[in-house]
């Protein structure tokens, strides 16, 4: 594409692809995780350019890969290429010991190392730079997550004048838990150089306004509504919420293609007894993983006449395995697996079902059509997608929905889900019994309703809501291209 033509930039940490050693050659998967799943489509069918790191930092010549990357999704990707260094300090420092942590209110795994901020400020300087080398002024360029908040700021150093726009995928977090950050105001006046800031939910944005009146002098917040300004000197910022969403039409007919009922039976048929519940996460300590099986371990202990009668599937993607406390969390899962399971199998039935691997989607698809009850249950979470996966795949009609009230999905969700305080066993533990036993009837009319509500509010909504407050229009602004 031109540069004088109007195009869409996203950015962020990873491009979308994952490269992988093969032998002597490389081989190229198609990246996961939410912001993947939620913006691949948008470009392929809107035309524009993804700008992330490609995930190595060798010195390894990927050019070749990238341009195969680029026509496989099609849509054109620009490489930001990090050192071992930029790694350690940038994304696993900064990125991972110091934001995902604090951010999630998990101030207890933070590393506040000083060495890793100068880093973050250059490597968002890098991105910025590669942003220039694209963007034309009537560009609208949106940032996204929290390796890249101080990007804004990095752009309008540049001279870039096209619009900006930053959206926070992960929560943000109460003041008393952000002003711990050494960099806290910092990182603000840099969210400031952004157009439009976006949130997933209402709890984040009054969080983020909170801080900015503690921390900012001079700041003026004005109106009421989806999207409010704050004012800053000359500059006017818009700060909206925006729930995440999903293709809900792709999810929803391929999990009633033959090839997902296939898959759905298949694994019943392996595990005939029952009900299946299930839980889908990256491997991450903010997906509350122990404290789940905790509760169903608990639910097993009061429900003896449920034995042989339902099965935990807990499917993890291994994720970050080279941060230590994500390795220390998969030997902790596996162990709490084996001490459930050896204490309460009997011939015939396992009661939890552990897989430890990266799922085709189809796959994927086959477990959430198979389950009777999902249970996701985050100690916070900026929205969680599998939660509105889950019921977009739920062809029967007749799945049961327990979510952690802390998931950002929560308020949308809330009337027809199970809510549950993951921290709070027993009730977790009472929401798979009541799961368990709801009727028929019931289930049908809250899935009916929680699939209405994610078909409306899919992906394409999200991207429209979020360009349509963004100083560059409506997504139809954006020129179509026949990819
Ligand atoms: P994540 O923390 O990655 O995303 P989530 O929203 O649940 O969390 O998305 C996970 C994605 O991974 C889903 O799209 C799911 O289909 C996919 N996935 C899960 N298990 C898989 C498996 N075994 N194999 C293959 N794919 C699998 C971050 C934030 C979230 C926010 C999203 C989007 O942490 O809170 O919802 O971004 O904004």
């Amino acid at each position: 594409m031109e540069n004088d033509s109007r195009k869409l930039i996203i950015a962020s940490n990873r491009l979308p692809f994952i490269l992988e050693r093969d032998g002597g050659s490389w081989k190229l998967l198609p990246g996961s995780g939410g912001l993947v799943t939620a913006l691949a489509p948008v470009l392929r069918d809107r035309g524009g350019i993804w700008i992330g790191w490609p995930g190595l930092s060798g010195t390894a010549d990927i050019s070749g890969q990238i341009s195969r990357a680029s026509d496989e999704a099609g849509f054109d990707m620009k490489p930001v290429y990090l050192d071992a260094e930029d790694v350690r300090r940038y994304y696993k420092g900064l990125s991972n010991e110091v934001l995902w942590p604090l951010f999630h209110d998990l101030q207890s795994y933070c590393n506040f190392d000083p060495s890793y901020w100068q880093s973050y400020l250059d490597i968002n300087a890098r991105f910025a730079g590669v942003i220039g080398e694209q963007a034309g002024s009537g560009d609208f360029i949106w940032v996204h997550d929290y390796h890249l908040l101080a990007t804004g700021s990095e752009i309008r150093k540049a001279g870039i004048s096209a619009s900006t726009g930053f959206f926070l995928h992960i929560p943000f977090p109460p003041l008393d838990i952000f002003a711990k950050l050494p960099w806290r105001s910092e990182i603000l006046r840099s969210m400031l150089d952004y157009d439009l800031i976006g949130f997933q939910t209402p709890r984040d944005r009054r969080n983020f306004i909170q801080c900015l009146r503690t921390f900012v002098d001079d700041i003026a917040i004005v109106g009421k509504g989806q999207v409010i300004e704050a004012r800053a000197g000359e500059k006017t910022i818009r700060i909206g919420y925006f729930p995440i969403s999903i293709d809900y039409t792709e999810f929803s007919q391929l999990a009633g293609s033959r090839e997902v009922a296939d898959a759905a039976w298949f694994i019943h048929e392996d595990i005939p007894k029952g009900k299946i519940v299930l839980g889908v996460d990256r491997l991450d300590y903010t997906k509350g993983i122990p404290y789940r099986l905790r509760a169903f371990e608990d639910f097993l202990e009061k429900h003896p006449e449920l034995h042989r009668k339902i099965t935990l599937v807990q499917v993890v993607v291994p994720s970050r395995r080279d941060i230590p406390v994500y390795e220390e969390l998969k030997i902790e899962i596996e162990r709490m697996v084996g001490e459930i399971n050896g204490r309460f199998t009997r011939s015939g039935w396992v009661p939890i079902h552990y897989i430890f691997r990266s799922l085709s989607r189809p796959e994927l698809l086959g477990y959430y059509r198979a389950a009777e009850i999902a249970l996701l249950t985050p100690l916070k979470d900026g929205m969680n997608l599998v939660a509105k996966e889950y019921c977009a795949s739920n062809i029967e009609r007749s799945g049961v929905l327990i979510l952690s009230e802390f998931a950002g999905a929560a308020p949308q969700m809330k009337k027809e889900a199970i809510l549950v305080n993951p921290y709070n066993i027993e009730q977790v533990s009472d929401a798979i019994f009541q799961a368990w036993t709801m009727d028929l009837r019931e289930r049908r009319s809250r899935m009916e309703k929680l699939q209405a509500s994610v078909a409306r509010n899919d992906i394409y909504w999200w991207v429209n809501s979020y360009l349509k407050a963004s100083l560059a229009g409506a997504l139809d602004d954006f020129p179509t291209v026949s990819t």
